[in-house]
């Protein structure tokens, strides 16, 4: 592997690299690849990092042979493609300027925003979209050299939306899929995007478009109707040059097994009981997400703390420990949100710690998987509470790994997973009264009670994993009659 840094910050070029010619059958594209760097003596190795996408996608690569198109994380440095733990790459520069206006910007100050309930406040930018549309372009070219005649290309999130008809205009006989991994807006919101009909258009060049939810889908293809004229019946959609498509929900899941695995490992059983001592408290309420502002981190935390405050929950018996991993940190809200829990958090254990303890213990830091698992198995309540969240791993991860049938898991009904985990306490974010007494439920319910919740939770998980989401999607797009050029009849496809 060679690698050269750029001086220029903005001098990213766009030459698509094909070291084998277009041979990949199967080509998964994101925004990001699935690796981190991390520096050795001399040389420089690749890992599999952290995350929901890679978590999802990662075995089905394996299994599929497939190759994977994403930036690598460093502004202005080009690679060759590689090897990361047997999974071949091919890395998509980004200059610095490249980052800021597509990435922090579109991507995470426009369309994140916009596309979970406008949580937060979304900005646009004439520059920010041109940078998008030059982006998603320069992805739909690396996609086109080295997908081989008839490749099924599957490509990924809100980052890349135009990228699907991109690479059906440059390759017409690639079978193309679109997941969206975050949730997609209604109507009213869509509509002020002031490129909502080039989205639409972008990912409307997909044969098979998922979503996390059916009610997604049905407003995806309603708009299709409405603001771009399409024929549509149920979940299927016509273009205009007369090639049908769908619109489903394919909930997206975890990888069980080895969730199960990792929790029953003798390491993750001890290290679990050591959290609980180190803790040294009756019940542990946990929480993990990304610092995220639609995570409900600052809801979640007025009501644990409330609670305290009350002397409804006795900081002598409860914690509650909280890990929130660093995410986005150059955009102004994330620094923001930052800054608002901390002083939360600071305020709560200043008025009711004591020497010995604190009610609260904030880690603000990534952790490992392993680590990660251990304090899924110690916590006797996981609570998970997203004021909009496509699906929410983390609600699926914890059933999987609570293998002995103990705990209980407080979710949002604004998650995607409460779509399925009906044996959770739902709760309504924005309602402080009403999460503090679903967690007190939580907590204080008898332990038959609890059992059967959870046995629920994870009837419902381990039955749904990610195999069989990727699998869901796959087949169904095999299912679609491979699409023909523009303007050769009306052979297109039908489901
Ligand atoms: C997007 C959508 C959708 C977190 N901290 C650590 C760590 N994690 C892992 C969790 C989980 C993943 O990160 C987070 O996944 P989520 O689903 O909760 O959230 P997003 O990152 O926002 O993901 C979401 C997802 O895409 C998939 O489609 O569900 O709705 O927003 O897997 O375990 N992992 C480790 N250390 C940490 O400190 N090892």
């Amino acid at each position: 592997m060679t690698s050269s840094t750029e001086s220029r910050s903005d001098s990213a070029g766009a030459t698509p690299a094909n070291p084998t010619g277009p041979s990949a059958s199967f080509v998964v594209v994101a925004n990001r690849l699935p690796v981190e760097r991390v520096s050795g003596d001399g040389d420089d190795e690749w890992r599999m990092s952290p995350g929901g996408l890679v978590t999802a996608l990662e075995p089905v690569l394996r299994q599929k042979h497939g190759v994977w198109i994403g930036w690598h994380g460093v502004p202005g440095e080009h690679l060759e493609p590689f090897e990361a733990s047997g999974i071949p790459v091919v890395p998509v520069p980004l200059s610095g300027h490249e980052v800021t206006d597509y990435y922090e910007g579109m991507s995470n100050a426009t369309l994140w925003p916009l596309y979970h309930d406008s949580v937060a406040f979304p900005e646009y930018h004439r520059e920010w979209w041109d940078a998008y549309r030059r982006i998603n372009r320069r992805f739909a070219q690396q996609a086109a050299a080295v997908a081989a005649e008839g490749a099924v290309v599957w490509v990924q999130d809100y980052q890349l939306q135009l990228v699907p008809r991109m690479l059906r205009e440059l390759r017409p006989d690639l079978r193309i899929g679109f997941f969206l991994h975050i949730p997609f807006p209604p109507e009213e919101l869509f509509q002020q995007l002031p490129w909502r009909r080039e989205i639409l258009e972008g990912i409307a060049g997909a044969d098979l478009v998922g979503f996390q939810v059916a009610k997604d889908a049905h407003n995806f293809v309603r708009l299709l109707r409405q603001m771009l004229r399409y024929q549509t019946h149920r979940d299927r959609f016509v273009t205009p040059d007369r090639r049908t498509g769908r619109a489903q929900a394919y909930p997206i899941s975890i990888d069980v097994n080895a969730f199960e695995e990792l929790s029953n490992s003798p390491e993750v059983v001890s290290r679990a009981a050591e959290i609980r001592r180190d803790l040294g408290a009756k019940n542990i309420l946990f929480g993990v997400d990304r610092l995220d502002y639609t995570k409900g981190l600052r809801q979640r935390i007025q009501a644990v703390g409330e609670l305290f405050s009350e002397g409804r929950l006795d900081p002598a018996e409860t914690v509650f420990l909280q890990l929130a991993t660093p995410s986005r940190e150059r955009v102004e809200e994330y620094k923001r949100l930052r800054d608002d829990i901390e002083l939360q958090i600071g305020r709560i254990n200043g008025s009711m710690g004591t020497i010995a303890r604190s009610p609260i213990t904030y880690l603000h830091t990534s952790v490992s998987k392993q680590e990660l698992t251990a304090m899924y198995r110690a916590a006797d309540v996981l609570i998970v509470t997203p004021l909009r969240d496509g699906m929410n791993l983390v609600a699926k991860e914890y059933p999987a790994c609570k293998t002995d049938g103990s705990g209980a898991l407080v979710l949002s009904e604004f998650a995607g997973a409460a779509e399925e985990l009906r044996q959770a306490y739902i709760v309504n974010p924005y309602d402080i009264n009403g999460m503090k007494e679903t967690i007190l439920r939580a907590v204080g319910d008898p332990p038959a009670t609890k059992r059967r919740r959870m046995r629920g939770l994870r009837k419902q998980v381990t039955s749904h994993d990610i195999h069989a989401w990727a699998d869901a999607f796959l087949r169904d797009l095999d299912a679609i009659r491979r699409p023909v050029a523009p303007n050769h009849g009306d052979e297109a496809a039908a489901g």
